[in-house]
Order: structure tokens, then sequence, then C-alpha cells
């Protein structure tokens, strides 16, 4: 027997993306369905993200899930950058005219958006398997799963694929409809969580002889460390005492002092991509989040992009369903798709300029050290990476937004 469900929109995948969606179209009074393939605490369990920009925030707070980020989140009015063995620091806020980044985790984001989703009794089926889109070239999609032996099948007016980059709604879009863009990074970034106090009060970001390495946190008591790996490395190879003795040997003097260690309670090992897809709609299937693009974590910035992504569509199913107007839907995939090159040309930069490559020589340290120089002692290059890393404005590329405001 299969079970027929009807709503408006379907999203496949609970995510941060799919998620964030459903409670936006939730507080338009549009009906949503959410299909997800693993089951809550898997989702729970990924550590991945730690910093959001005001976009973000702005959107949980539209959300209505921000009261615990407000209150438990980090506010980070700056970060350091260490090359040379010297530390600078970027002043986020006096660069950008105040603007701040949240520290809060992606599991956090996560836990909230999972919680309202439940207190409001919205329907989700999680552990579904065999997740299949279909019919989305024409108005009835339809979105047909299996769960417990039994099979569903969604009608819908639209598919939102927020499945993530190995799902599976992207997959099945006609390759003659898709162009992809790739490149794969010779390096990963092998990542260890541990309740010890953070190092530093903000981030370091760091560019060493030994390659790169990055020290960020979570709270006033957990820590998360990266350190750049060769993708041939294994997690067997990484004890926890060989990662802390790797860190010290990247860090400054004074880090290396302040830094305390302790049991890793999560360690991985993270491949670096950058990746787009264009367009992101294909007749009534929508992608959005890491179904669609992938950056290199180095600037922070794929959790925030599907945040945004996902402001812009939950907008143009507004548009359609309140205001019957096609205008946001037609105009999704060019609106994401600016911002987002955007962000992936800022993360690719960051990544290429902070770590080392196997084909890099001598001269290459030398100019990525001059670069930095260069920048962290110019106002321009000092604000061009602020107002980037902050994240750019929301109605940036929007056809009302003839100036950008970068
Ligand atoms: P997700 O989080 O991958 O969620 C997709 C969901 O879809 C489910 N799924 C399916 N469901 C149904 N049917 C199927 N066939 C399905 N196939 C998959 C999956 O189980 C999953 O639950 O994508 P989403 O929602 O687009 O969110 C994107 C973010 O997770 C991602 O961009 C960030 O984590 C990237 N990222 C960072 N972003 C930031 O903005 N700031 C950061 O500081 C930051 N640090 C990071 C990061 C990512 C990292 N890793 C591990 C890649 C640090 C790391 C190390
Ligand atoms: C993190 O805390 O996981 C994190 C922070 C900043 C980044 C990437 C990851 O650029």
């Amino acid at each position: 027997m299969t079970h027929s469900i009807r709503t408006q929109v379907a999203i496949v995948g609970a995510g941060p993306a799919g998620l964030l969606l459903g409670q936006l179209l939730h507080k338009a009074g549009i009906d949503a369905v959410m299909v997800e393939r693993q089951s809550p605490d898997y989702v729970l369990g990924r550590i991945r993200a730690g910093v959001l920009e005001q976009v973000t925030m702005d959107l949980l707070d539209e959300a209505g899930v921000g009261a615990r980020m407000h209150r438990d989140g980090l506010v980070h009015s700056g970060f350091d950058m260490l090359f040379a063995g010297q530390r600078h620091r970027v002043d986020l806020a006096a660069l950008t005219g105040g603007q701040n980044v949240m520290v809060y985790g992606q599991t956090e984001v996560t836990r909230d958006l999972m919680d309202a989703r439940t207190q409001a009794g919205l329907p989700s089926y999680y552990e579904a398997q065999d997740v299949q889109v279909l019919d989305f070239d024409t108005d009835h999609p339809r979105v047909w799963f299996q769960k417990d032996g039994e099979s569903y099948e969604i009608a819908c007016d639209f598919i939102a694929g927020c499945d993530g980059f190995h799902g599976i709604c992207r997959a099945s879009v006609p390759r003659a409809a898709i162009k992809e863009f790739e490149k794969v990074y010779p390096f990963g970034w092998l990542g260890v969580l541990s309740d010890t106090p953070p190092v530093h009060h903000e981030l370091i970001y760091v560019n060493s002889e030994r390659g790169f390495a990055l020290c960020s946190q979570r709270s006033a008591t957990r820590s998360r460390y990266y350190l750049q790996v060769p993708m041939t490395d294994t997690l067997d190879q990484w004890s926890d005492d060989a990662f802390w003795a790797e860190l010290r040997l990247r860090l400054d003097p004074q880090a290396r002092a302040d830094l305390v260690t302790g049991a890793s309670i999560e360690k991985s090992i993270a491949p670096l991509r950058s990746f787009v897809t264009e367009p992101m709609r294909f007749g009534r299937l929508f992608l959005a989040g890491d179904a669609a693009h992938i950056v290199p974590p180095t600037g922070a910035k794929g959790l925030n992009l599907a945040a945004s992504d996902v402001k812009y569509l939950s907008q143009a199913l507004q548009d359609f369903y309140l205001e019957r107007s096609q205008a946001g839907i037609e105009a999704y995939s060019g609106r994401c798709l600016r911002r987002i090159w955007r962000a992936e040309r800022f993360s690719w930069w960051f990544t290429t300029l902070m770590h080392q490559f196997p084909t890099d020589t001598a001269i290459d340290a030398r100019l990525k050290e001059a670069e930095l120089d260069y920048l962290m002692h110019s106002q321009a290059g000092l604000r061009s990476i602020a107002e980037n890393y902050i994240g750019l404005p929301l109605n940036f590329g929007s056809p009302a937004a003839s100036t950008p405001a970068f």
C-alpha cells in the first residue's frame, strides 16, 4: 500500500537549508513536508560550520529560532591572521561600520530548527529510503520514498532539493540541463573538537611553513581546531597527541603557550572543494545549499550561503502563493548564483592564500607571505577581507539593488 500525502512544498533533506526553509514557509502559512534520509541523531552528530554572518542571524530570528543563539552564541568583532610567525588582527567591526559575526555551531542551529519544527507539529519523515523526485518538469511534481517497509508518495506544487552535495535531487536532473563547475583541492582539513578552553578569544587563521591551521571554538569551554593534511592521510595516523603536537608547530609562541590540550570528542577529515551548479531551478525543482554548491571552508561561507539561498527561495514561494507572482521563481537561480559566485571567489582565494599546495615552490610561499603582508598593512586590503568575511548583503544582485554595496 502507498500512503498518499498532499502538500504545497516537499522539502528533501533536513540539514540547515531544509529545516530553515520549512520554518520560514511555516511562518508564511505555506505547507511543507520534509523527507530526510538519516535519523535526527545522525544529522545532529555531524560537526560542521561554526561562524554565522549577520544575514544568517537575521534569518534565524525571522524564523523564530534565534533566542538560544543570542543567549549562547559568541559575538566576534574580529579574527587573527598568523603568518611569518606574526599575528595580525582583522577588526571586522571597525572595517565594516560595526558588523560582527556569530560563533554558534551548526549543530546548535540544526537543533534549534528541529525543536521548533517538532513544537509546531510539522510533518517530517526521517530515515526515508530510496527517495525519488519525479515529474518536476510538469505542474504536478511528486516525491516518492519508502519507510519501515511502506511506500509514501507526496503530491506537491514544488520540490525543494536541500539534500546536500551527495543528495539525489541534483542527480535527478537530466545531464543536458545542468552545468557543473568543480575544483577539488589536493588536501583536506583534519578537525578536532575538544572540551578545552579556546586558545584565544577570537579565531586564528594560520599560514605556516607546515601548512594551514585554524583555531576556532564553540563556547568558552569547547574548542574546534583544524589542520591542513594530505587527502591520503587517514584518521588512524592522527592520535590526539600527534594532532596537538602538529598544531603547536604551526602556532606562534604566544598561542603555543596558551594552548590547552585534551581528549578529542570528535575527529574527522573533510575534503576541500569548490563546486557550483547552474542553473539552480529545473521546472518545479529548486536546489538550495550544498545540493547546488560547495565552498572550501576557509571563508566560513557554506552554511551562510545555504541560508541565503533559502531566504530567496522562501521569498519566491511567498510571491507565488501570496501575490500570485512568478517573478521570484523566475529570478531565484540568477539571484542566488550571483551571491554564490562572489562567495566562491572569496573562499577559493582565501584557501589558496592560506594553504600550501603540493606544487608550491619556495617562491610561492614568499609571494603568499608578501600578499598577506600587503593585505594586513593596507586599509583597502583589510577592508576587502572584512567585507567578504562578514558576508554580502542579501539584496546584492537583485533588480532593486542597482548599486552593489561592495
Ligand atoms: P547538509 O547539511 O549536507 O544537509 C543535507 C541533508 O540532506 C540529507 N540527504 C537526503 N535526504 C533525503 N533523501 C536523500 N536522498 C538525501 N541525501 C542527503 C542529508 O542526510 C542531510 O541531512 O546541507 P545543507 O542543509 O545545504 O547545509 C550546508 C552546510 O551543512 C554546509 O555548507 C556547511 O557545513 C559548510 N561549512 C561551513 N559553513 C559555514 O557557513 N561556516 C563555517 O564555519 C563552516 N565550516 C563547513 C565548515 C563544512 C565542513 N565540512 C565537514 C564539510 C567546516 C567543515 C569542516
Ligand atoms: C569552525 O569553527 O568549524 C569553522 C570556523 C571558521 C571557518 C571554518 C570552520 O572558516
